[in-house]
């Protein structure tokens, strides 16, 4: 079936006059759809393999919004419709993607005037941490219960336990080569002190939230003068620790180059993001944090970068089955970049505490 036929199983105002590829999600396909009436919609095919539940994500979607559209019109907010993202039912049914039993899609309503960025300035940054914060404390209470949508996602012991058995079976033969090898006892080394967060939360010292585990910075729109409007992207949202939000948007904004850039030598941790990001992010968010995710902030900066680098090591080991990739040596170039900029930040521990007041 093709998208047009998709699209119409939807209840849609107008009728669908184009479908045109949009963004640079490393999982799902996206699509903008224009119509001949005033809405223009976006178009999704959820990665299934990848996300094995999506009914219960779907739920989960559904539940965040609802609440977040609860929250913003009890505070009076003007302009709702793109401060929350609004997902189309089904032609006569309320559910809200649609299947053919093999592909699953759904379609939210394009808000316009909206604008990605894949790096911001400090300004920004900090616009970006309120915003953050300010999704997970508007979630402190949702009535619902949401489900892990990849179970144990961020879980840090797991991602080690995912490398391992990817250098156990050595599916693309890519250890023999010297350079592999050695990064990856380099790696290993860290292991332990990575997995920090699993013991804390073990010991119940660490609580899971609802976050939204995927805050790469082009995961937030921003109005034309700069203004947040709203998050993005929400498969992934579910409960985690908030180390989740606060370390991937950094391991992405505070990067001084791409995750993918194949230079490494333009990789570094840019405190000044750091410290836009996180003044925001606790201006939003010291209404619930308890004093041990406060502490370990520090950490999880350490962590994205440390785990994204573990994942991708381990998609390049497996024959890069898990991440779209433009050319053979992708996810080797995005592993190496991401194994610095975790040295970088290593590096930047203590100045990041005195910024925290720590
Ligand atoms: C994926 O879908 P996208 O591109 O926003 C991934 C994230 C990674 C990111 C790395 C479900 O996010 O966890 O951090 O790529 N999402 C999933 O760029 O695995
Ligand atoms: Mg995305």
């Amino acid at each position: 079936m093709d998208t047009l036929e998709i699209i119409r199983q939807f209840a849609l105002e107008g009728n669908p006059t184009e479908v045109k590829p949009l963004g640079n999600g490393l999982i799902n396909d996206t699509f903008k759809v224009s119509t001949d009436g005033a809405k223009s919609y976006v178009l999704q095919r959820i990665n299934n393999a990848i996300f094995r539940d999506v009914d219960l994500l779907q739920h989960n979607i559904d539940a965040v919004t609802r609440h977040i559209r609860a929250k913003l019109e009890a505070a009076g907010e003007s302009d709702i419709d793109r401060k929350v993202l609004t997902f189309v039912p089904l032609k006569g049914s309320d559910k809200t993607y649609w299947t053919d039993g093999q592909t699953y899609w759904r379609v939210s309503v394009f808000i316009p005037d909206a604008f990605t960025y894949e790096a911001v300035t400090p300004e920004y940054s900090y616009y970006a941490g309120k915003a953050f914060g300010r999704f997970e404390a508007m979630l402190t209470d949702i009535p619902e219960k949401l489900g892990e949508t990849i179970p144990d996602f961020h879980n840090m012991e797991l991602r080690a336990r995912q490398l391992h058995e990817a250098i156990e079976a050595d599916a693309a033969g890519r250890l023999a080569k010297p350079e592999v090898k050695a990064l990856v006892e380099e790696v290993l080394k860290y292991e332990e002190e990575m997995t920090l967060a699993e013991r804390l939360h073990r010991e119940g010292k660490l609580p899971k939230r609802i976050c939204h585990c995927d805050t790469k910075v082009n995961n937030m729109m921003f109005d034309a003068n700069g203004n947040v409007l709203c998050v993005i992207d929400l498969d992934t949202v579910m409960p985690s620790y908030v180390f989740s939000d606060f370390g991937d948007f950094l391991r992405t904004a505070a990067n001084f180059t791409a995750e993918d850039d194949p230079d490494s030598r333009k990789v570094g941790f840019n405190m000044e993001i750091f410290k836009a990001f996180s003044k925001g992010y606790l201006e939003s968010a010291s209404s619930f944090l308890t004093p041990v995710e406060k502490e370990n902030l520090p950490y999880a900066a350490c962590l994205f970068p440390y785990m994204q680098c573990v994942r991708f090591l381990a998609d390049y080991i497996n024959g890069d089955t898990y991440y779209k990739i433009k050319y053979p040596e992708h996810n080797w170039d995005r592993t190496v970049n991401q194994w610095e900029l975790f040295k970088s930040a290593k590096a930047h521990v203590p100045e990041m505490k005195k910024a925290l007041g720590l």
